[in-house]
């Protein structure tokens, strides 16, 4: 069922202290951790602690939810003083676009220069 923990899910298992992660905030509704396979000095990932496939699914189906995970994102930027230069939030939405991991999540990427378009 949406939103319903997912047995398979790695995300859920980090979620529920089944996986370690290296976390950086928790509220009741998320979780933000560093990526294990960092792109930028800070690549920080937030999460929704309910499971949906994807940041779209979420947003649909849990409107709130989704508006706390930007708002965790944009604190994790200032945590790590990358505000003030600039960071990106990006919701990878399919794999054709790179989604490997299916349970909503941004990416929080600073520290570095961003190019645009992104590859
Ligand atoms: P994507 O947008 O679904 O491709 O992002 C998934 C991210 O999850 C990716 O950047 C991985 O490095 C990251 N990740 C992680 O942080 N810890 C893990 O155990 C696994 C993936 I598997």
């Amino acid at each position: 069922m949406a939103g319903e923990p997912q047995a398979d899910c790695l995300f859920c298992k980090i979620v529920a202290g089944e996986v370690p992660a290296t976390i950086v905030r928790e509220t009741d509704t998320t979780v933000a951790f560093r990526d294990i396979n960092p792109q930028a000095p800070t690549h920080v990932l937030v999460i929704p602690k309910v499971h949906h496939p994807d940041a779209a699914s979420l947003a649909t189906a849990e409107p709130q939810i989704a508006a706390d995970v930007l708002c965790e994102a944009r604190k994790v930027a200032e945590e790590d003083k990358v505000d003030g230069t600039g960071f990106r939030i990006v919701f990878n939405t399919g794999t054709g676009a790179g989604q490997t991991v299916f349970h909503a999540h941004a990416h929080v990427l600073g520290g570095r220069g961003l190019n645009w378009p992104p590859g």
